[in-house]
């Protein structure tokens, strides 16, 4: 059982006492829960913390976990010191930058005597290396969002709206199998296409425009994230320039990645082809982690000189963005294996001219 394993790693790499675990992500990683609440980790204990609406959910998810009931009486920093008491913690970890001030200061007061200690980011790191069962959940929502993509191309014509290409995906994503999108889809047209997080709005797509879909399944919690660009008719030369230089970027940059690469190196090889080409037009990473969260480490930019590994999952994502004249992003989720990169994308990637 995976989370098992995940919480076994985590006793290991824990310097305290004890934790509270609140973000949802690292709830589920470590115990298989998937509602509200927090966990309780103490080197002999453990415990679901949660309410009414999640008693039985907690015991279906979480076998052999207890869980403890709080309500308005009993508040779940009263709980925390219940737990903290019964099993002698000095020193316990919380997740510091994922707390609300305000419970923040309720842990504090309720556990007077306890040291509280930032949990630095230790589920994190974990969660950056996927095991087997986790790549495969991986795998299946990247297929979900590939075949959503292939499939709703027939029903993508120009007069419709961003907001229609995001219902047709999302509902053919849902079809397939995903439990929801894995972040906001995005559907940008035009002159839309120079926002990198458009929201997808009422504009009415033209013959001519690139529209740039950049969207995710979910697959038992785990997500996937591909971004594809296409043209409404014959697009101009210079927005087809556009299209072959990231299309190229990003090749390039498939070509270079595999374990034993650093990820600052991995962006280089896109950023200075995209650069040299269209300067200042691709201000983002070119890509991040992803797993039971869409945005995870490592990620793939200038800064971050993470030595890739097999389990590693990272985004390889270029773009161009101009103000004005559009955008293209083509962006697949790939996996790091003992035997090089696995692309888990299989929707095709030349510019598809509806
Ligand atoms: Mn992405």
């Amino acid at each position: 059982m995976s989370a098992t394993n995940h919480l076994n790693a985590f006793l290991t790499a824990l310097d305290a006492d004890a934790a509270l675990i609140h973000r949802p992500e690292n709830i589920r990683y470590l115990s298989g829960y998937a509602g509200e609440g927090c966990l309780f980790i103490s080197r002999d204990a453990r415990a679901v913390v949660t309410d009414f609406r999640y008693i039985e959910a907690a015991g279906r998810e979480a076998p052999g976990w207890p869980v403890e009931r709080t309500d308005t009486e009993r508040k779940q920093a009263d709980v925390a010191r219940e737990l903290c008491q019964r099993a002698g913690v000095r020193t316990l970890r919380v997740e510091t930058d994922f707390l609300t001030h305000d419970a923040y200061l309720a842990l504090e007061k309720a556990l007077a005597g306890i040291a509280l200690e930032p949990m630095g980011g230790v589920p994190e790191k974990l969660r950056q290396i996927k095991d087997g069962e986790e790549i495969a959940c991986i795998r299946e929502a990247s297929r979900i969002a590939s075949q959503a993509f292939i499939d709703i191309l027939p029903r993508l014509h120009a007069g419709m709206t961003e907001i229609d290409a995001k219902i047709e995906l999302e509902f053919q994503m849902l079809r397939l199998g995903s439990e929801g999108p894995a972040f906001d889809t995005i559907a940008a047209a035009g002159v839309n296409g120079s926002l990198p997080h458009a929201v997808p709005s009422g504009h009415v797509i033209a013959e001519g425009e690139l529209l740039t879909l950049d969207f995710g399944a979910t697959y038992r919690g785990y997500r996937s994230d591909i971004t594809r660009t296409v043209a409404f008719g014959k697009v101009s030369p210079e927005l087809r320039a556009i299209y072959d230089a990231v299309q190229t970027a990003q090749a390039l940059a498939l070509d270079f990645i595999g374990p034993g690469r650093r990820c600052c190196d991995v962006d280089k090889v896109a950023r200075d082809y995209l650069d040299a080409r269209y300067p200042g037009a691709f201000g983002q990473s070119l890509g991040h982690g992803v797993g039971l969260y869409i945005h995870e480490q490592p990620r793939v930019n200038f800064n971050d000189a993470t030595v890739l590994e097999p389990g590693h999952v990272v985004t390889v994502e270029p773009g161009v963005y101009i103000p004005g004249v559009g955008g293209c992003r083509i962006e697949d989720t790939v996996i790091m294996t003992s035997g090089g990169v696995v692309n888990a994308m299989h929707a095709p990637k030349h510019l598809i001219e509806l």
